[in-house]
C-alpha cells in the first residue's frame, strides 16, 4: 500500500514540474516572441497635433479650357486650376510628403456644386467637420462629399499618412465631373526619402526617372452638351478619345509643357537608359492611374513592369507578421510581380519599377546585329539595331531618331483605344525610349 502511495506521489511530483517547466518554457517563448515583435513591428510614432506637422497648403480653382487632339479636333473641358494658374488638363499633380498637413482649398468658378473626394486618404473634413454625403431634399446623393457651391469656396484638410499614388477628383455627379475633367495625381513621398516609393528600401527609383502615366477616355458628345449649357445624357457615354496625361499619342512625345499643346502641359514619354550596375543600377519609378470609367490594359513592350504597389499600398505584407512558433525576426514579404500587361479598373492605381536590360549588347564590331534585323533598324529609326548607333535608312524615310535610341510602344491593349476620334492610328499610347548608356549627347 505504502509503495503504491509512494509511486502516486513520485508521479505528481513529476506532473507538477513537468507543469512548472511547461509554464516556465511558454511563457518564455511569449516574452521572446514579444521581444521579437516588437522588434520587427516599431511602435509608430506618437501621432502630432495638426499645427506640429509640417503644412501643405494648396488653392485650386474650378474652371473651364479646352484641349487639343492629333485630329484637329478641340474638346471643352473643365478643370482644377492652380488658384493663380492657368486651365490645365489634367488637373495639376500634387506633390506632398507623408505626415504633412495638407489644406486643399477650393473656390468654384464653374455653374454647378463642385468637391474634391480623395480616395485612399483618411479623416478628410471639410471646412473642419468631417465629410458628409449630401442629399438632396427627396434623399438623392448629390455629392459624395461637401461641395463649394457656384461662385463659393471650400476648405479640406487631411494628414497624409501613407505614401503612393493617389487621384484626387470631384465627388459631385462624379460620372459627369470627372469625365469633364476634374481630375488629377496625388503623390505622397515616403519619410525615407524622395526617390523611394514606400518607406521600404526595395523600392529606391532613379531620382530623375520618375514617371507619371494618368489614363482617361473621353466622350466630345458629353463636352459639346456641357459647353452648350445642356445636360448631358451619361447613359449615352461612348468615348472616341483615349489620352494619357490628358493628350492622345502622338502628341503624348511633345516635350512636357508644349507651346502648341497650351492646356496639356504634361508629357507621356518614358526615357531610361540600359541598366548596368555600376553606372545604371536604378529602375525608373512609373505610377500609373486610371482616372476613367472604363477598365484598361496597358502594355509595356519593352520588358515587364515590377508592380510594388496598389491603390497607395505597397505590395508587401506588414512586418508585423510574426508567429508565436517562431522566435525571429521577419523581414516584410515581398508580394511584389512582374506584369507585362497591368490592367487598371476604374479609379485603380499602380506603382511599378521598370528596369530595361539590353540583353544582346549588339555591336556593329564586336556583335553586330544578324541582317535580318535590318527591319528592326528601320522600326527604330536609326537605321542600325545596336543601341548608340545609327545607319542608313531604306530611301524616302527620314531619320527621326537622334542618337540610335531605341523606341518602344507602351499602349493599351484595347485596339479600339488606339484611335483619334474614330479615325487615324492614335489614341493611349506612347513611347518608351531608351538612350544609349550615358544618353543622347
Ligand atoms: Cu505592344
Amino acid at each position: 500500500m505504502k509503495n503504491m502511495l509512494d509511486h502516486r506521489y513520485k508521479w505528481l511530483i513529476l506532473a507538477v514540474i513537468a507543469l512548472v517547466l511547461l509554464v516556465a518554457a511558454s511563457s518564455t517563448v511569449v516574452a521572446l516572441n514579444e521581444r521579437a515583435r516588437a522588434a520587427s513591428c516599431p511602435e509608430p510614432p506618437p501621432p502630432l497635433d495638426w499645427g506640429e506637422r509640417p503644412a501643405a497648403n494648396i488653392r485650386l480653382r474650378a474652371t473651364t479650357g479646352h484641349i487639343l487632339t492629333p485630329d484637329g479636333n478641340r474638346i471643352f473641358m473643365w478643370g482644377f486650376a492652380d488658384e493663380g494658374g492657368a486651365f490645365q488638363h489634367p488637373s495639376p499633380t500634387l506633390t506632398v510628403q507623408e505626415g504633412d498637413a495638407v489644406t486643399v482649398h477650393l473656390s468654384n468658378e464653374l455653374p454647378e456644386p463642385v468637391s474634391i473626394v480623395f480616395p485612399g486618404q483618411t479623416g478628410v473634413l471639410a471646412n473642419g467637420k468631417p465629410v458628409q454625403p449630401q442629399l438632396d431634399e427627396q434623399g438623392n446623393l448629390i455629392s459624395l462629399v461637401d461641395a463649394a457651391p457656384p461662385g463659393g469656396e471650400i476648405t479640406y484638410t487631411f494628414v497624409a499618412a501613407k505614401p503612393g499614388t493617389y487621384l484626387y477628383e470631384s465627388g459631385t455627379q462624379p460620372a459627369k465631373q470627372v469625365q469633364m475633367g476634374l481630375f488629377g495625381a496625388l503623390i505622397v513621398r515616403p519619410a525615407i526619402g524622395a526617390n523611394y516609393a514606400y518607406n521600404d528600401v526595395r523600392t529606391i527609383f532613379h531620382p530623375q526617372r520618375e514617371y507619371l502615366l494618368l489614363l482617361h477616355e473621353l466622350d466630345p458628345a458629353i463636352h459639346e452638351a456641357v459647353e452648350q449649357g445642356r445636360e448631358p445624357d451619361m447613359t449615352a457615354f461612348w468615348p472616341r478619345y483615349w489620352t494619357i496625361n490628358g493628350r492622345c499619342f502622338p502628341d503624348t512625345e511633345a516635350p512636357a509643357g508644349a507651346s502648341w499643346l497650351p492646356s496639356q502641359p504634361y508629357q507621356a514619354t518614358v526615357i531610361t537608359e540600359p541598366y548596368d550596375e555600376t553606372t545604371n543600377p536604378l529602375p525608373a519609378m512609373i505610377r500609373l492611374i486610371n482616372a476613367g470609367v472604363h477598365t484598361h490594359s496597358f502594355h509595356t513592350d519593352g520588358f515587364y513592369l515590377r508592380l510594388i504597389g496598389q491603390n497607395g499600398r505597397p505590395l508587401t505584407d506588414s512586418v508585423c507578421d510574426w508567429h508565436p512558433l517562431r522566435v525571429q525576426k521577419l523581414p516584410a514579404r515581398d508580394l511584389s510581380r512582374a506584369e507585362f500587361t497591368v490592367t487598371l479598373g476604374a479609379g485603380q492605381t499602380y506603382d511599378g519599377l521598370f528596369i530595361w536590360t539590353d540583353a544582346n549588347g549588339l555591336e556593329p564590331g564586336t556583335n553586330p546585329p544578324p541582317a535580318q534585323m535590318a527591319s528592326v533598324a528601320g522600326a527604330t529609326g536609326s537605321g542600325s539595331a545596336a543601341s548608340g548607333y545609327q545607319g542608313t535608312l531604306p530611301v524616302n524615310v527620314v531619320m527621326t531618331n537622334e542618337c540610335g535610341e531605341y523606341y518602344f510602344p507602351w499602349h493599351t491593349h484595347s485596339e479600339r483605344e488606339l484611335v483619334n476620334g474614330d479615325g487615324e492610328m492614335g489614341g493611349m499610347m506612347t513611347m518608351l525610349r531608351v538612350n544609349p548608356p550615358g544618353g543622347c549627347p
